[in-house]
């Protein structure tokens, strides 16, 4: 049984095979699958979105386990933007440096305590027989004075975790992945895909 995982981010692949690896079975990428597929986002939450990226996988491939992750950061100052237009925000092909630097200028002398923000992951999984689950986890941390760090992707080098006293994009892989909302969720995606094989045995 292969994992197909619909994403074509690349900093996901990436925590997704250090953490699906330890199930031992092949997992590819939508590039790897060989699929090229427009899927559109429209929908209104995170677990939606999650479900129509898997969807769309799993109505061109049999036999495999489809799993999709739609997530994105919220920051309570922007009433949560950039929510689930995470990736659009600005335009899907503006460097996260111009986006990070612009959340920095919109939050210029913000306090401390109102800088809270959260990345959100869902991941939906679509079984080979049709069954569907779909998991939410999240990362509590503020909005940093500054870009740090040059690990990870996306909106890491401005989300600082008070505990770690450092920004995600300031942490290893491995310790990213054990606190992140995307580790969190991938973890139980993990187990249930580990009882729904052992349930067929
Ligand atoms: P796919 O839809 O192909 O998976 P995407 O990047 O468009 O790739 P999303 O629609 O789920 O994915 O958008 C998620 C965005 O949220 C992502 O592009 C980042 O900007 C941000 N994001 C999500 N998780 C993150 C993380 O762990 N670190 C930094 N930024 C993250």
């Amino acid at each position: 049984m292969k994992i197909v995982f619909a994403t074509g981010n690349e900093g996901k692949m990436k925590e997704v095979r250090m953490i699906m690896g330890e199930l031992g079975m092949e997992i590819l990428s939508m590039k790897e699958a060989g699929l090229q597929l427009a899927i559109e986002e429209n929908g209104a939450t995170f677990e939606e979105n999650a479900m129509i990226k898997a969807q769309a996988i799993a109505d061109v491939m049999d036999d495999v386990i489809v799993l999709a992750d739609d997530s994105g950061l919220e920051i309570d100052y922007l009433n949560k933007e950039p929510g689930v237009h995470s990736s659009r925000y600005m335009g899907e092909t503006t460097s996260y440096d111009i986006k990070n630097q612009h959340i920095l200028d919109l939050l210029k002398g913000v306090e401390e305590q109102k800088r809270t923000a959260r990345f959100v992951c869902t991941i939906a999984v679509i079984f080979p027989d049709g069954e569907k689950k779909v998991v939410r986890e999240t990362i509590e941390g503020q909005i940093g004075y500054e870009s740090k760090g040059s690990n990870g992707f996306g909106y890491d080098p401005i989300f600082y975790v008070p505990e770690f006293g450092c920004t995600t994009a300031e942490l290893s892989l491995e310790q990213k992945n054990k606190i992140s909302h995307r580790g969190k969720a991938l973890e139980r995606i993990k187990t249930i895909i580990c009882n729904s094989l052992a349930g067929q045995k």
